[in-house]
């Protein structure tokens, strides 16, 4: 006898995850799920976009972690409402831990929630979780052949931020073979360079997160 137990885990991921997207098309507020490796930048990208976003959006971020709350303190510390989930082991997040944080923010008071997966290029792309646009970071110093080798989450994505540009000239990054590779697989994907480090790109990714917040009513994703 075989037991499909991913399928079923998947299965009432998702029924968790339609009620999150629901819960949020209620309040009017978007949710994005970021996702990376384990240091690409994903919580320094977070702070970029409070600090150039701040004064036209009401934020507020989860943070998803196997252990630590060093990201949630480094978001409150920008007085930003900071959820930090502790997965202790788990190396993605799901919708039922995505529940709970929204338990604990008020959604009439928020524009857009940032959930900063857990560092991984395979699990998180597995697990939906009820979010209203997905965006992965993939990081110069990581080498450009990501989309070769993690194919799913790169096809899956509504925007890719390669980040870390400020280091393209110490790496042997090759940005036209990423651009490439990752048109074949998600042809219309819009894909931003960007620095955390000097703030080259940031108008573009400001203005890729005002458009995702102000996007019309949510479709609800099949
Ligand atoms: N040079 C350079 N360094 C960066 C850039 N963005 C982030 N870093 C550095 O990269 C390291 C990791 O950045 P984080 O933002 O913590 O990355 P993360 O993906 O959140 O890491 P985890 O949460 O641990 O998975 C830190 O030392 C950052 O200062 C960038 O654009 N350029
Ligand atoms: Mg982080």
């Amino acid at each position: 006898m075989k037991i499909e137990v991913k399928k079923n885990i998947l299965a009432t991921n998702s029924a968790m995850a339609a009620e999150n997207h629901q819960r949020l098309e209620d309040h009017d507020v978007r949710m994005i799920n970021l996702m990376a490796s384990p240091g690409a930048g994903k919580t320094s990208v977070i702070m970029q976009a409070i600090e150039h976003t701040r004064d036209r959006l009401r934020l507020a971020v989860i943070e998803g972690d196997i252990a630590s709350e060093i990201d949630s303190l480094a978001i409150e510390a920008m007085d930003i409402p900071a959820i930090q989930i502790n997965t202790d082991g788990g190396c993605h997040l799901t919708a039922v831990m995505i529940a709970s944080a929204l338990d604990h923010l008020d959604l009439d008071t928020l524009d857009l929630i940032i959930i900063e997966n857990v560092g991984n290029l395979v699990c998180p792309a597995e697990f939906d979780l009820g979010e209203t646009a997905r965006l992965v970071i993939a990081s110069v110093t990581e080498g450009h052949d990501k989309p070769h080798k993690y194919p799913m989450i790169f096809r899956q994505v509504d925007a890719i931020i390669v980040n870390k540009i400020d280091l393209l000239s110490y790496c042997d990054f090759d940005l036209n073979h990423f651009r490439r590779t990752v048109r074949d697989l998600n042809p219309d994907v819009p894909i931003m360079e960007l620095s955390c480090r000097d703030g080259f790109g940031v108008g573009e990714w400001r203005r890729w997160l005002e458009a995702s917040a102000t996007a019309g009513p949510i479709d609800l994703k099949s």
